[in-house]
């Protein structure tokens, strides 16, 4: 009997075909390589925008611009997708200088993917949204999981407009879409893209190049934030639990820490004793302003478990320790 059960679960294993669109990001890239280990490389097609180098060409790669629907299609035919994690997108910072642009690609994206699930029966879809769907008339602290929302970024916009199309699809059509509110994701092996709690990255390549950061926003600036590791970890969990635990189809809330900048340049002074932060805020601290001090995560507790691992000693800890091996290469 478990020879069967065995052989049951081989085929299931080699029936997931994962497209990760956006592969190459500060998520994707660390997300691809967990979902190779878990799925098997050959069932993990990475894509983004330029060829990529390193681990992630290890395995199967196809260039797709997120906006181009018919190559979406070529590429789900030609690999027989069952899976789609859509993590292309252009975050907060970097909207504000083309909002139109930003708009399109974040919406138009999704909408793609959103297409490609009802038409070709996929399994299932990930897409993240973001703690910047909350805005200024949001409770700021443990802000729940329904609640006001009046994002006044279009990036905010866009991840708000998405959930609701998320919802809209899995309500009308059965699309099984799944996605996660992030906080502020703090991941040192691919650097950040435009977004606003890039400072939490930033600081620890300019504590080990430079001995110094200026950061671009104030001191006191709470912000709900998270490990990549443990952001990987949600993402899988997620994906991985059975669809009827899952009861929120806009987006969870999830959090694990939220610190401040002193709070983290403090952290890494105890390793560092010699390092020292300057601020000089710019139009960042506006949107960060907009945002929580921190998140009520309880029902993605309750839904399907969910529960981080790193706080803030344990992350500053293990980017101490991995980062300069990164900075040598
Ligand atoms: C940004 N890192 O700063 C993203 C994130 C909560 C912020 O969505 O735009």
């Amino acid at each position: 009997m478990s020879e069967i059960l065995n052989f049951a679960a081989l085929i299931e294993k080699a029936m997931n075909k994962v497209l990760v669109i956006g592969a190459l990001g500060q998520l994707g890239s660390e997300l691809t390589l967990a979902l190779r280990e878990l799925h098997g490389k050959e069932n993990v097609i990475a894509s983004d925008l330029k060829q990529p180098e390193g681990k992630i060409a290890e395995g199967p790669f196809e260039l797709l611009n997120a906006m181009d629907r018919q190559r979406l299609y070529e590429i789900a035919e030609k690999h027989n997708i069952t899976q789609v994690y859509h993590l292309a997108a252009i975050l907060s910072a970097k909207g504000e200088s083309d909002p139109k642009l930003a708009w399109q690609l974040n919406m138009e994206s999704l909408i793609h993917v959103l297409d490609l699930a009802k038409d070709k029966k996929l399994d299932k879809v990930y897409w993240p949204s973001s703690i910047a769907v909350f805005g200024p008339s949001t409770p700021r602290v443990d802000t729940p999981q329904n609640t006001v929302m009046d994002p006044n970024t279009v990036y905010g916009i866009s991840k708000l407009a998405g959930e609701r199309w998320c919802e809209y699809y899995h309500q009308k059509y059965g699309v099984d879409v799944r996605s996660l509110r992030y906080p502020g994701l703090i991941g040192y092996k691919a650097k950040p893209g435009g977004g606003t709690t890039d400072y939490a990255v930033d600081i620890f390549y300019k504590a080990l190049e430079e001995g110094s950061y200026e950061c671009f926003l104030s001191e006191d600036t709470y912000l709900p934030m998270m490990y990549m590791d443990d952001a990987v970890k949600a993402t899988i969990d997620l994906m991985e639990t059975d669809g009827d635990k899952i009861k929120v189809r806009s987006s969870y809330n999830v959090s694990a820490i939220s610190f401040s900048p002193v709070e983290i340049a403090n952290q890494i002074k105890s390793q560092m004793p010699d390092f020292e932060i300057t601020y000089n805020p710019d139009f960042r601290q506006k949107i960060a302003d907009s945002w929580p001090d921190s998140i009520d995560d309880s029902q993605a507790r309750s839904d399907w478990g969910w529960k981080p691992s790193f706080d803030l000693k344990a992350m500053t800890e293990d980017i101490l320790q991995g980062l300069p091996e990164l900075l040598k290469k």
